[in-house]
């Protein structure tokens, strides 16, 4: 049996689709950072495997080189497995299979084929957090594999994301946080409401961009874009939206914008897993109206801390938008502070990290 109270050392595999610090790792990199502020602060001891040019405040960074993964996001449901030339994955796991002995537990943080097939030919412990639903057969058919020859070593952000797998009822759930101290609490907000995150189809900025062109109420955009085709189409098709791209900002910038909203706006066209940046309008006092799919359906409630909205219907999200005074800012600090602490992140992994290494077997 593992000692609740031990100090793990513990090895992350990044994603490998950019540096940390580029915007392009979306949820993950909050993720990461989050772990590595609670987690070290407990004692645990913890290095990052990660594409060269990664920064991530207060983390130990092992800078691999090699190409980039593309990412999985955008590829069907048949897609095949695929690995660049000098695939910086390939170095990221032939790293940590060179190094393993030096630590207690490798924590997996990349949606890719090959770290989940290589699983059983690692001598020490691999979990397994997986950041989006899913979204292809060979990816399902390998983390599957792994959920049946290792069980509990599969971590997800919300229940919803777990359904979309045929594992899910194998999926520890373990939520998201923010740290608190990073948002600062705005009750007299400005009259303009935000949308943020990786300017990329599966997030339906078009359709906020919409909501702004007949609400008229102003949108301030903040996020890595991604997808510039994407983005001049949305500029094409809404000429006279009230929008301002503001960039990828860090989360310093970034809540000192986001507080000031009237609220956020979330338009996810995927499921998405959890919906970081929900938390952290809540944790500013700023209310959420979401489509009501994946992660952001766990997370608001309806009426109190956002709306919930009927999927694609730009009408009910204009007609959720001017119904935004009904909300509560408050209760929107109160419900982050309550749930998405960092304490109760740092309890929940460290809760998952002894499961996997009390279950698994030495060969
Ligand atoms: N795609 N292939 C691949 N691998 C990842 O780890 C990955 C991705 N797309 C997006 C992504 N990770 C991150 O933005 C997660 O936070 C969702």
């Amino acid at each position: 049996m593992v000692d609740p109270s031990q100090k793990f050392n513990l090895l992350f595999l990044s994603t490998p689709v950019g540096p940390l610090g580029s915007g392009l790792g979306g949820g993950v990199e909050l993720t990461l950072t989050n772990l590595c502020q609670v987690l070290q602060g407990r004692g645990h001891r913890i290095a990052i495997a990660a594409p060269i040019g990664s920064s991530l405040n207060n983390a130990t960074l092992i800078e691999l080189p090699g190409a980039l993964q593309p990412t999985a996001h955008t590829q069907g449901r048949q897609t095949s497995v695929t690995l660049p030339d000098d695939a910086v994955l390939a170095n990221m796991c032939a790293y940590a299979h060179q190094a393993q002995t030096d630590y207690d537990l490798i924590v997996n943080f990349a949606y890719d084929w090959l770290p989940f097939y290589l699983t059983p030919f690692f001598e020490r412990a691999i979990a397994h957090f997986i950041s989006m639903g899913s979204l292809s057969d060979a990816m399902d058919t390998v983390i599957g594999q792994v959920a049946k020859q290792f069980p509990n070593t599969l971590g997800v952000y919300t229940r919803t994301q777990a359904d979309t797998f045929p594992f899910a009822h194998q999926c520890h759930i373990l939520g998201s946080a923010v740290d608190l101290e990073l948002y600062d609490y705005c009750d007299q907000p400005s009259p303009w409401m935000a949308w943020m995150g990786r300017i990329s189809p599966e997030k339906g900025l078009e359709d906020a961009v919409a909501a702004a062109q007949i609400s008229g109420i102003p949108l301030k955009i903040l996020g890595k874009l991604e997808d510039p085709v994407y983005w001049q189409r949305i500029l094409e098709t809404y000429p006279d939206a009230p929008i301002e791209y503001l960039g990828f900002l860090p989360t310093a910038q970034l809540q000192a914008v986001l507080r000031q909203c009237r609220a956020l706006l979330m338009t996810p066209r995927w499921v998405e897993a959890f919906g970081n940046v929900a938390i952290e309008a809540l944790a500013c006092g700023v209310p959420v109206i979401t489509y009501a799919r994946g992660g952001p359906t766990e997370i608001i409630q309806s009426g109190k801390t956002g709306w919930l909205v009927e999927p694609d219907c730009v009408a009910k999200l204009v007609e959720a938008m001017q119904r935004v005074d009904e909300l509560s800012r408050r209760a929107c600090r109160e419900q982050a502070v309550k749930e998405y602490s960092l304490d109760a992140l740092g309890d929940r992994f460290e809760h998952w990290f002894t499961e996997v290494l009390s279950t698994h077997r030495l060969f």
